[in-house]
């Protein structure tokens, strides 16, 4: 278990990356990311964690439903329209499917998942990651 540097890394590389997207914190770490444990976070793993960890950090009554008043309190000063945007029906909740689909259409988490692996090989290593919190010397 040496690789407990928490996601909220990368977390903090979407907020660098897009100011856009709602900032957080998420208990995942790479040992939890890495689903199928072959110390390797595909990009299917990595976007998964991050939407959940995003999602959840938000929704802080935990019914899978995001109110405009939890996503205020989570986001303050944050714009409104960030969460209109994100509302696709526009009945004034942000669900889990809604998060899930405008994270995946703006590729905002392919961004971080791209400058996460250094070797370009379409996954995240472990040495990828260690490099990565190496290089922002966010490693704790
Ligand atoms: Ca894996
Ligand atoms: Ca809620
Ligand atoms: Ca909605």
């Amino acid at each position: 278990m040496k690789h407990q540097a928490k996601l909220l890394i990368p977390v903090f590389a979407v907020t660098a990356i897009s100011a856009a997207l709602l900032s957080c914190t998420t208990t995942s770490t790479f040992d939890t990311t890495d689903t199928n444990s072959d110390d390797r976070l595909s990009t299917a793993e990595v976007r998964k964690a991050l939407t959940k960890g995003v999602f959840n950090a938000s929704d802080t009554n935990g019914d899978g439903r995001v109110t405009l008043e939890e996503w205020k309190a989570a986001n303050p000063g944050s714009d409104v329209s960030l969460f209109t945007e994100r509302d696709l029906n526009k009945d004034g909740v942000v669900t889990r499917e809604e998060f899930t689909k405008h994270v995946a259409d703006n590729g905002t988490f392919d961004r971080v998942i791209a400058e996460l692996d250094s070797s370009n090989d379409g996954t995240v290593s472990t040495a990828d990651f260690d490099a990565f919190t190496k290089k922002n010397q966010l490693d704790r």
